[in-house]
């Protein structure tokens, strides 16, 4: 299919996705809201597929936020519409079976900042600027921003970058605990695609059972999130790809996963 606000490209089982409407800072329109949609059907749809790669184009921005010009039209009905219908598609991308790097190479602010909240982990650009300024416009963060923002970084920090609006950078932003790793803005890419290939060697069913078991345990008590984890050990032990890593280990050879997520 062809995308006109994103860019969705794939190889050797590594997906990138990347917003792509550089003139407005790769702001979170209706129609680019629609389209990642529309890529991450086809991308969970795709076995072939482990690892998808989040950025933006151009050298300003990952996505400067929902667009503006559209939320300021907006009746309040329309604006808990736009919200649900934004929320269920960053839903969407946190659900993804398969592991998600946000490589954030400019502002994240916004809608933005709450894209990257919805992948596994960020790798920051020194350049990079995180924020939920949405205060400032007379709103609030829409996107799951309340929600997702404390969780990762705890109530009190969330609430500060909530209530001021405040920019951070990018060493601020990995000091609190939101990014991982930071890198020279010409390396941030290939830094991504470094740790997506890595990731993307290793078996389908074991990476989506980790995925599915540290998310789905964070939501529950301690015991219910052994119990979920009893279970996925369980059931990776159902894929062909356990025979084979644990065989090759054995033999003294590097594994070769080749099991999907059905066996
Ligand atoms: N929406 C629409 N257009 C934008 C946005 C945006 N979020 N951000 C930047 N642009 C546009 C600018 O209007 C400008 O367009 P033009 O060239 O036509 O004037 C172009 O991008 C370049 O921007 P600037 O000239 O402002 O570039 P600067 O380098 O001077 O500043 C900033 C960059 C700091 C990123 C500045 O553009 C800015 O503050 N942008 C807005 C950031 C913001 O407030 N984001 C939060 C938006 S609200 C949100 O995300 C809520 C999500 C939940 C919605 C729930 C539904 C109701």
């Amino acid at each position: 299919m062809a995308y006109s606000s994103i860019e969705l490209t794939s190889a050797d089982g590594i997906a990138l996705l990347t917003f792509n409407r550089p003139k407005a800072l790769n702001a979170l329109n209706s129609s680019l809201l629609e389209e990642l949609s529309t890529a991450l059907d086809s991308i969970s749809q795709d076995e072939t597929i482990r690892v998808l790669i989040l950025t933006g184009a151009g050298e300003k921005s990952f996505i400067a936020g929902a667009d503006i010009t559209e939320i300021a039209t907006l009746t309040p009905l329309g604006a808990k519409k736009f919200a649900q219908f934004g929320q269920s598609i960053i839903s969407k991308l946190q659900g993804l079976a398969i592991p998600v790097i946000a490589a954030v190479n400019g502002f994240a602010l916004g809608g933005g900042c709450e894209m990257a909240l919805a992948c596994d982990f960020i790798y920051a650009s020194e350049k990079a600027i995180f924020g939920l300024p949405e205060i400032t416009l007379g709103v609030i963060p829409g996107f799951g921003g309340t929600q997702r923002l404390p969780r990762l970084i705890g109530a009190n920090r969330a609430k500060e970058m909530i209530f001021t609006g405040k920019h951070l950078t990018a060493a601020e932003a990995k000091e609190i605990g939101l990014v991982n790793k930071i890198f020279a803005p010409e390396e941030l890419l290939d830094a991504a695609q470094a740790v997506a290939k890595l990731i993307a060697l290793k078996g389908k069913a074991s990476l989506c059972a980790a995925k599915q078991t540290v998310s789905q345990g964070l939501n529950a008590d301690l015991a219910t999130g052994l119990g979920m984890e009893r279970d996925a050990f369980a059931l990776c032990l159902a894929n062909p790809d356990a025979k084979e890593g644990t065989s090759a280990f054995l033999e003294k050879r590097k594994p070769v996963f080749k099991g999907d997520l059905n066996g």
